[in-house]
């Protein structure tokens, strides 16, 4: 994993992969939230015959997801030992809970039948005992659980994006198991830090590993050897990105309506296309849960209304699940209506590669659109 990691041909994933795609012996990592619990229950469909079972994890930020509801009703009726994991570290990314999730955590795994266990990471002995209980249910039933698992992510959710409370980071840092385990002084102690020099020293060797020849790995693909040249518009001063803040400030101050994930203050958005526009105008800047289709429909409806909805899509990839919106929706309204309505909703997304993020967040999906 070390060598998938650091992009090297011994990875996991022959260093393609990356941190958010592995693969290997059971085990599956994708980038796009949600979208592996329905691909789980399939798993699970065949699992069924074994004495295994699906352990499905999933963030609470990701509850917001329309496919997260699809795939547990899917399970509930297709009777799938799969046991839904949702770790529940009072954030998705910048974004508290209290702003992306409404009513019970719980109450969502419930509502389908599914028996819901309540853990957290701290109760360790408590911890063991629930997810042993929630797996035997799941196998012995044949039916799928829900683990509401409370926890906290002490580090960066990405490239050190972190506008937590430091003091808030700090108590969960000193209470956390591996400050116990690292800080103590007793033979667990000792053994993390031998584990931590390994690492440490495997990383010195892993650095010098060879990539994947990129040549040999691409031979069946399109020509991937074009240049893109980028002139810059006459008059035009400045990053791209400071352009789309103030365009999007302009429009924030006429009425418009911006909506998207993570895009208030201080975060300002993934790419802090409204950073600094949040406290200006509260109102305008509005911070979804993690929904695309939910999101692109409300900036529809805004616009079919007569004011100006603004949705941006975190990472362009994600723009697939705003697919319905977009093409039974939005490109139609107008003429679908008799030319009667008008919807002139802005969906703003970025698109392209050259950031290391991997399969999922680099694409260029433009031809789709
Ligand atoms: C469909 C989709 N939309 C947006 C993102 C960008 N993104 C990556 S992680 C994340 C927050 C996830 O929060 P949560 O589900 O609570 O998981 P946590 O990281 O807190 O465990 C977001 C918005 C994504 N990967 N996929
Ligand atoms: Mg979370």
């Amino acid at each position: 994993m070390i060598d998938e990691l650091l992009g090297k041909a011994d990875g996991v994933c022959k260093g393609i992969g990356s941190s958010q795609h592995l693969y290997r012996q059971g085990f599956i990592s994708n980038g796009p939230q949600g979208a592996l619990l329905p691909v789980g229950t399939g798993i699970g469909r065949m699992v069924r015959e074994t004495e295994n079972v699906v352990v499905s994890f999933v963030g609470e930020g990701t509850l917001g997801e329309g496919v997260t509801y699809e795939a547990l009703n899917l399970s509930a009726l297709l009777k799938v030992p799969q046991v839904f994991v949702c770790e529940n570290n009072f954030y998705s990314q910048s974004t508290a809970q209290t702003r992306n999730t409404a009513g019970s955590i719980p109450d969502r795994f419930r509502a389908f039948g599914l028996k819901t266990f309540l853990a957290n990471t701290w109760d360790l002995p408590s911890l063991m005992q629930t997810v042993g209980e929630a797996i035997a249910h799941a196998r012995g039933n044949s039916e799928p659980v829900a683990i509401v698992m409370t926890t906290y992510r002490l580090n960066a959710h990405s490239k050190g994006d972190d506008d937590r409370d430091a003091e808030e980071v700090a108590f969960f840092r000193q209470n956390d198991p591996i400050s116990w385990i690292s800080e103590g002084n007793n033979h667990l102690a000792q053994r993390f830090s031998e584990i931590d020099e390994e690492v440490e020293s495997y990383f010195d060797t892993a650095l010098s590993k060879p990539e994947l020849p990129l040549d040999s790995y691409v031979g069946d693909q399109m020509p991937r050897r074009t240049s893109a040249r980028y002139t810059p518009a006459a008059g035009f001063e400045g990053r791209v990105i400071e352009r789309v803040n103030a365009f999007l400030r302009e429009e924030a101050e006429r009425g418009a309506m911006i909506i998207g994930e993570d895009i208030a203050d201080p975060y300002g958005g993934a790419f802090k296309a409204t950073k600094g526009n949040g406290q200006d105008f509260p109102d305008a800047i509005v911070s979804t849960p993690i929904s695309e289709a939910g999101l692109v429909g409300v900036a529809a409806g805004y616009s079919l209304a007569g004011r100006r909805g603004i949705a941006e899509i975190m990472f362009g990839d994600f723009v697939t699940y705003a697919f319905d919106q977009i093409v039974n929706g939005i490109s139609k309204y107008h003429h679908m209506y008799g030319k009667q309505a008008s919807c002139p909703v802005t969906i703003r997304m970025p698109m392209g590669g050259k950031r290391g993020y991997g399969a999922t967040h680099s694409q260029s999906l433009e031809k789709f659109l």
